[in-house]
């Protein structure tokens, strides 16, 4: 199973150019505790970077605004509109993403169509408030076993504290890919940084 998507999860478009001079193609924008206004101008902001680097623009948690501004796709959350229901009002042009925990979400988020799975966390992170029980290797495994078992093929991407120190290792439990926001925005050279994540991600790919 190869293991090359990295999404790169942040709340700015400043932070997204650095990712994409780095070489990210998928940008995820998490928008926590702001109004509506502010939120559709921090997504016209990234979209038109991501437009520039031929990026592809997901929005968390909101899958209308989404659709106002012609993002690429929408990730929904627990707590968020369900998957089907965006799948249902955003049509298939639309990538939808789910986050799942357990393999029951898994299975829920690929009979409701999403084009990929966020499973985690891998480990303990700040970034996320009421995070869901941690995964670790073995319940990447695990998960991903019973997946392959029971004949579901959606991709799912690790999230949740990942570093680069952790691509070779997840890389072995049969995920798609990874997302990560702090490993690369908090980086003291994010351009930088998410160049290695995709060198990481192809050395240990290769074709
Ligand atoms: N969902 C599960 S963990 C997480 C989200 C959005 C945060 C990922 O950020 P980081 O900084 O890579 O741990
Ligand atoms: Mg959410």
């Amino acid at each position: 199973m190869k293991i090359n998507t990295l999404h790169y999860i942040t709340t700015n478009a400043a932070a997204a150019e650095l990712a994409c001079q780095g070489g990210v193609r998928w940008v995820q924008l998490r928008v926590k505790n702001q109004p509506p206004a502010i939120w559709k101008q921090l997504a016209l902001d990234t979209q038109a970077v991501c437009r520039r680097y031929g990026a592809t623009l997901l929005i968390n948690d909101n899958p209308r605004l989404a659709q106002e501004i012609g993002a690429d796709g929408v990730h929904v959350g627990k707590a968020d509109m369900p998957a089907a229901e965006a799948r249902e009002m955003l049509g298939s042009k639309f990538i939808i993403g789910g986050t799942a925990n357990t393999f029951a979400d898994v299975q829920r988020l690929a009979e409701a169509g999403v084009d990929y799975v966020g499973l985690g966390p891998f480990r303990f992170t700040p970034t996320k408030e009421n995070l869901s029980p941690i995964l670790g290797l073995d319940g990447y495994t695990e998960i991903i076993r019973q997946c392959r078992a029971a004949g579901l093929a959606v991709p799912i991407i690790g999230i949740g504290g990942i570093t680069l120190a952790d691509v070779e290792a997840l890389a072995t439990t049969g995920l798609h890919g990874v997302a990560v926001s702090s490993a690369i925005g908090k980086a003291s050279n994010p351009t930088e940084t998410a160049g290695l994540f995709i060198k990481e991600l192809s050395a240990v790919n290769p074709i």
